[in-house]
């Protein structure tokens, strides 16, 4: 891989694969004589051509926006550049997810909006994409440079005289921020963002002054040079530890597997993964949260390891064997269903996507995942023992039974028939909620696209996502499952997929309300106002575009409407309201629902109960101060979880105050009769823990 930056006048290198947009499509590759470089171009020598020529050469064709008047002129710059479109979104929200959607198919996304009502509007999606690692690259247009270091109150602000606000709010949810509103340092500033975008695999912040877009400066007078990203790479001394430590310990054991997670997409190591699997002979399973990034189709695959609601016969075969490899893993509330996992860390090899941990042992870092897998793969003796214990204990599972006619439509035998749709050519999205679940059961044939958003699991993304998705995999048909509670909440954007001549097919699944939550805690608040929801979309349908909607409340009406939406409606954005239960749930939301409850319902821990509010250290020491001598009979501390405790035995009842550790200084209160003794109890405290010196 070319990794130098090059001559002006030479070809387009590699850009280390990171957002390459397909060569079949009709946008995005300039020519390399198109950008020799060698003459000036006054004419398009402006910082707006840059972003947009540099959107194009990373592998953005799509860019999602919302107008407003300080994006505007930014956005005639983008429209102008060939090979990028405009796409119009109704909500800042949505075009966000879009990105967020198009940057989980073409490798890179983007959307532009104006300055803070637009930017607070995008902030949620641009923290899913920063969850999961999507690098999303968020444009805003922002004031006139000569208004910054000025005391003027702006609109699109909250009346005060500070232009920070929106930059402060996506320092947490972006790798990298910039203000371009000079143009001396903007190509550089923009070029930094852009990178450490597809570097990090993390969206990012540009924010531009609106009059700035379109002046002519000489920084912008030559055709950028292209892209050409330094590789990250192993320490070989690191990775040849690592893997020798790892081979011993794998060949050690009796019965190993390994599990993918979902972090193996950031650290593309999706085929040595699959290296590693051939050699090993290990049985394979999937996190939930990584479905899609392990072959479903591959010979030892077991399915999915989600705990108690795994595939079956899964997690009996992981959780019985003596060493497992997890790569990417990320064990969360959800994906550990409410941590009842049965794993034990020193049976566990966990490859990141840059450091592999072995056991409660040794760490190497600088080990990127996939060079690792590789060169695992050359290492590990062939050990079929787990997967040929699966087979031998395995039995397939039953099919849903067929409706009687004019039965009420059951979710599972409407997922019978949405597995029957899916090929090489189909891409799955699956919104949080029950879809979650019934999705994850999906056997996915080989090349069938599979996303969603388990690690923030914000409800609505799923239309922002599809619609981004769409756009930049047009050779996929695009099958969306998406609740009804979800649905309200971004559902205008199903009008920009009907624009753009999308062909998705979405099934609203109208179980009149947030049946996910009723499993986890149930009450009036989690049903919905009922709409009429194909109702709704013929109406943002409106005669423009092509459209189709259905109502199904039978099996046959479900088998007919996919042949129809397979069949004549194949052109048409196809949407399929299915009218279930509210009860109609999965088995394994049932189990993960009160499993959750569980561990979100874990009663306070006792040290933090009464004072828990209100608790700094001077409230505390008030408190012992006030206290007679003979009160309290006995003290001591507790060390855990980062957490200081002061555990004091009042009269026979115990008390536990909990003591931020944030806590800088502590005045103690003079008078009480008791201060000196309690003073000197917290001194010693405060100094062997704290490290803070009381005066
Ligand atoms: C933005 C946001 N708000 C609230 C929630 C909490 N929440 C999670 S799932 C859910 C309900 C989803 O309902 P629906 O889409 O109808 O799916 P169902 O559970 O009925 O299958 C809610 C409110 C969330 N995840 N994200
Ligand atoms: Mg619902």
């Amino acid at each position: 891989m070319d990794t130098s930056i090059t001559d002006v006048n030479s070809e387009w290198p590699a850009n280390n694969d990171v957002g390459c947009p397909p060569c079949k499509k009709s946008v995005a590759c300039p020519l390399p004589s198109e950008h020799a470089g060698v003459a000036p171009m006054a004419s398009s020598s402006t910082l707006g051509r840059h972003l947009a020529r540099r959107l194009v050469e990373v592998g953005v064709s799509d860019v999602f926006s919302v107008p407003g008047d300080f994006n505007l002129t930014l956005l005639d710059h983008l429209l102008a550049e060939p090979g990028l479109n405009l796409i119009g979104c109704c909500n800042e929200l949505n075009a966000g997810y879009a990105a967020d959607g198009y940057a989980r198919s073409r490798g890179v996304g983007a959307c532009a909006v104006t300055f803070t009502v637009g930017g607070l509007s995008v902030i949620n999606a641009i923290a899913g994409a920063y969850s999961e690692n999507l690098p999303v690259i968020f444009i805003v247009g922002e004031p006139n440079s000569n208004d910054y270091g000025t005391n003027r109150i702006l609109h699109h602000t909250i009346g005060v005289a500070d232009f920070s606000q929106e930059y402060r709010c996506f320092q947490t949810v972006t790798c990298a921020q910039v203000i371009v509103n000079h143009l001396d340092d903007a190509q550089e500033l923009i070029d930094y963002a852009i990178s450490t975008a597809l570097m990090e695999s993390k969206p990012v912040y540009i924010s531009i002054s609106c009059n700035l877009a379109a002046v002519q400066h000489p920084t912008f007078s030559r055709q950028p040079v292209p892209y050409s990203l330094s590789p990250r790479l192993s320490n070989p001394k690191s990775l040849e530890a690592a893997v020798h430590m790892t081979a011993e310990f794998l060949n050690a054991a009796v019965k190993p597997v390994m599990v993918g997670g979902p972090k193996m997409r950031v650290a593309k190591a999706k085929n040595a993964f699959v290296e590693l699997a051939d050699a090993s002979g290990y049985p394979v399973a999937v996190m939930p949260s990584a479905k899609g990034q392990v072959p479903e189709i591959h010979p030892h695959f077991i399915g999915t390891y989600w705990g108690a609601i795994s595939t079956s016969f899964c997690a009996e075969i992981v959780e019985s064997a003596d060493a497992y490899l997890f790569a990417g893993p990320i064990f969360n509330d959800y994906s550990s269903v409410g941590y009842s996992l049965l794993l034990k860390k020193e049976k566990a090899v966990i490859v990141q996507p840059n450091r592999v941990t072995i056991g409660n042992g040794p760490t190497f870092g600088c080990v990127l995942m996939k060079d690792f897998l590789e060169a695992l793969a050359k290492k590990v003796k062939h050990n079929p023992t787990s997967l040929e214990n699966y087979r031998r204990i395995f039995v397939p599972e039953g099919v849903p039974l067929k409706s009687a006619p004019n039965e009420p439509l059951r979710v599972n035998v409407l997922f019978k028939h949405i597995q029957g749709m899916l090929t090489n050519e189909t891409a799955v999205i699956a919104e949080t909620g029950d879809s979650w679940f019934n999705c994850q059961k999906l056997k996915l044939p080989e090349k069938c696209g599979y996303e969603f958003q388990m690690q923030y699991g914000s409800i609505g993304w799923s239309v922002g996502a599809t619609l981004g998705y769409a756009q930049a995999a047009p050779d996929k048909r695009v099958i969306a499952c998406i609740g009804d509670g979800s649905f309200q909440v971004t559902v205008q954007d199903v009008s920009t997929m009907i624009r753009n001549g999308q062909n998705t097919i979405i099934f609203l699944i109208n179980n009149g309300g947030y049946t996910i939550e009723v499993e986890i805690h149930d009450g009036p608040y989690n049903v919905i106002k009922n709409w009429n929801y194909t109702g709704l979309v013929d109406a943002l349908h409106n005669g423009e575009g092509k459209c189709w909607t259905v109502k199904v409340k039978t099996e046959e009406e479900v088998v007919e409407a996919i042949k129809t939406s397979l069949g004549p409606k194949k052109d048409c954005l196809c949407f399929i309201e299915v009218i279930v239960h509210m009860d109609d749930t999965s088995k394994e939301l049932l189990d993960w629902g009160s499993r959750v409850s569980a561990t979100n319902n874990r009663p306070p821990n006792p040290q933090q109960g009464g004072f828990e509010k209100t608790s700094k250290c001077q409230y505390f020491l008030q408190l012992l101060s006030k206290m007679p001598l003979f009160f309290w009979s006995s003290c001591g501390i507790i060390r855990s979880n980062h957490r200081i405790y002061l555990n004091l035995i009042f009269l026979r009842s115990e008390v536990e105050v909990c003591l931020s550790t944030e806590v800088h200084s502590i005045q103690l209160l003079s008078g009480a009769y008791v201060a000196s003794l309690v003073s000197n109890f917290a001194r010693a405290a405060c100094e062997a823990f704290f490290g803070i010196h009381i005066k």
